[in-house]
């Protein structure tokens, strides 16, 4: 089944079905447990921001409790507990990054963490103003650059380094709107003072200081993060791998890795290749050692290194159900306190390796910058020697994968450009090409579409129906995180997917020999997305909210996903989201992120569950801004 342009995932049910055979629990048993999901958390109106609370308002104005204690209304509490999940997203993204980082400071020539991109290094340098960039020993420059970067987290003064990749004009309304990011640390903590009890009651003002701290995240933390990465693991490149559970091989040993930081990953892609590794597991009669990935370490492993994908979020359960997985190892975010108890029902061990998200129930072993490559090892003999526990009764691998082209940086993608442009006459080497084809209407434009699953909706429909309503009207599509798995699933990452194109689409990736979907690697490298908009921006002199781009999540559930749409909106794109945020129970808040944000930002959010309705309102939005443009 391998070749075909699959529909959404089919394998769902079976696994569900062997779970309870199994007498494993998933989460659409505990979603069923919950019954009725609460209302008033739905709508964003219970407040427990001190301990008077907690105090639950009503969402309508003609009846029921209008104020909590203190006097706070409904506007200020959904203003209140929106703003928080742009801080804890922004915290996750840049925390992560923050070790990223400190991974750099600590490179060096002969240890595990080195510079692989060295002209990637100097060029980042040289943009953020450090002397001599082009000949400072590397090391010692990777240092520099390291602390430079460490101090974008807390820096007393200024406002973030990369803002000023942005076209001047945006610049001028982050700076006007005053929503131009300063120290990222200082972002998160000063929203978090404003939401106290007894703090900022506007939800105008409340809105704002949101954006500016998702702000630090996007062209923050997060650019920090894709680039500084690049740097140390390697500038993705375009490579073939594949994705779904069949990636898992009963034959091996199987290693899952899910969270997000790519140096726990990096360092046992290292170790996995340990001749005396493998030779240990053939002794343990298995063929081999096959790490898989799972959600955004899955997309920068597979980015960086072809391997495979294994699923997205709503997956990570079904890894283990496969039962042949022998260790499930996690560094950060989106991992379900769940998986040591399900675990269990299996042979699978559960490891735990980050301090900041220490997972009870199984394993831990600390991941230490100092010594990375101890705890990677650690982990793989603990797999090999967990091989020999497999039941085999109870081993039923899915066959189903797709294959996949991935890798698609910034610097991949105007590669890939220079080949629809004749390289004895034309520049190469810029997103011209990019910019001519969306001019001249060969494509009408782009989609950035990422995020998550959530079992509010059919799991990788929404993903997959925006995607193929938008590929069908020209519009190409970039995608990361646990979208850009779901299209990968899907088949879309192939180039055959060019198939399902419109005329327009399908002869520029015949052109350009790309699928019409790509893949731009994790959530963080959302940045990449920022950045591509920002080239094309200014090779076109025009600003980010006139171009025929948007972007959607149509299946997010993370606090992340939350501060990235406050960044994609504060960015100047019309962000299309397919779950409702917690704010429905103040209409005042809605409309200010639906309406009045747009006269800040020349953005907004737009809430749509629909796929096929979020597809025309986004091509309404394309044709619209084409027509503005006079394209
Ligand atoms: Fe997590 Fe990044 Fe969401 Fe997937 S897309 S569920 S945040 S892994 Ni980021
Ligand atoms: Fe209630 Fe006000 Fe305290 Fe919130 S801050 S819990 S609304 S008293």
């Amino acid at each position: 089944m391998s070749n075909e342009l699959l529909e959404f995932d089919v394998i769902a049910e079976a696994l569900i079905e062997k779970a309870q055979k199994d007498g494993a629990e998933t989460m659409w048993d505990r979603k069923a447990a919950l019954k009725t999901q609460c209302g008033f958390g739905e709508a964003g109106i219970c407040c427990r921001i001190c301990v008077m609370g907690p105090c639950r308002v009503s969402p309508s104005p003609d009846k029921g409790a209008q104020r909590g204690i203190c006097g706070a209304d409904r506007d200020t509490i959904v203003a209140r507990n929106f703003a928080r999940m742009c801080c804890a997203g922004t915290s996750a993204h840049s925390d992560h990054v923050r070790d990223i980082v400190h991974a750099m400071y600590h490179s060096s020539e002969d240890g595990p963490f080195k510079i692989r991109e060295e002209g990637k290094l100097r060029k980042i340098a040289a943009e953020w103003g450090i002397e001599e960039a082009d000949t400072k020993e590397t090391y010692a420059l990777a240092h520099e650059l390291a602390e430079m970067a460490l101090m974008e987290f807390g820096k007393p003064f200024g406002t973030q380094n990369f803002l000023k990749r942005a076209p001047e004009s945006r610049q001028e309304i982050w700076e006007k709107e005053n929503i131009a990011p300063r120290a990222i640390d200082q972002e998160v903590v000063t929203l978090m003072h404003s939401t106290h009890m007894g703090c900022a009651s506007d939800p105008e003002s409340i809105l704002r200081r949101s954006l500016r701290t998702s702000m630090s995240d996007g062209w923050g933390g997060s650019m920090i993060g894709t680039e500084f990465s690049d740097i140390m693991y390697g500038v993705p490149k375009e490579r073939a791998s594949e994705s779904n559970l069949g990636v898992i091989d009963p034959e091996q040993v199987n290693i899952m890795l899910h969270g997000h930081d790519p140096n726990l990953a990096e360092m046992i892609a290292v170790a996995s290749k340990n001749p005396e590794l493998i030779e240990m597991a053939k002794e343990q009669g298995a063929k081999g050692i096959n790490v898989v990935g799972m959600c955004c370490t899955g997309n920068e492993m597979t980015m960086r290194h072809g391997i495979k994908i294994a699923g997205n979020f709503y997956q990570q359960e079904m890894a283990i159900i496969t039962g042949a997985v022998e260790v499930a190892v996690v560094d950060v975010q989106c991992i379900f306190p769940a998986l040591p108890k399900l675990a269990k029902s299996y042979h699978t061990r559960f490891i735990s390796t980050s301090p900041k998200a220490k997972i009870a129930g199984d394993m831990y072993i600390e991941f230490n910058e100092e010594d990375p490559l101890s705890c990677a090892e650690e982990v793989i003999k603990t797999a090999v020697m967990n091989f020999k526990n497999r039941d085999a009764s109870k081993v039923d691998v899915p066959e189903l994968k797709a294959e996949t082209i991935v890798g698609y940086s910034v610097e991949t993608t105007i590669g890939a450009l220079d080949r629809v442009v004749n390289s004895q006459t034309d520049v190469t080497g810029t997103v011209k090409p990019l910019g001519d084809l969306v001019w001249a209407g060969v494509l009408r434009g782009a989609a950035g579409i990422v995020g998550c699953n959530n079992p509010k909706v059919e799991h990788d429909y929404a993903h997959i129906t925006l995607m193929k309503e938008l590929i069908k009207n020209d519009v190409i599509c970039v995608v990361t995180g646990c979208a850009a798995q779901a299209a990968a699933k899907a088949g879309l990452l192939k180039l055959e997917a060019k198939e399902l194109c419109g005329r327009g689409l399908k002869e520029a990736c015949e052109r350009a020999n790309i699928p019409p979907v790509l893949h731009m690697g994790s959530c963080v490298d959302i940045s990449r997305i920022l950045h591509l908009v920002t080239l094309v921006a200014n090779e076109r002199g025009v600003d980010i909210a006139e171009l025929p781009v948007v972007g959607a999540a149509p299946e997010y559930m993370s606090e992340k996903a939350v501060a990235i749409a406050s960044y994609v909106v504060s960015s100047g794109l019309n962000t299309y989201l397919g779950v409702m945020p917690y704010v429905s129970g103040s209409e005042n808040f809605m409309k200010l992120m639906t309406e009045g944000v747009k006269e800040w930002t020349g953005a907004a959010y737009v809430f749509e569950s629909d796929p096929i309705k979020a597809a025309e309102l986004i091509m309404a939005d394309i044709e619209d801004k084409r027509t503005k443009l006079g394209i």
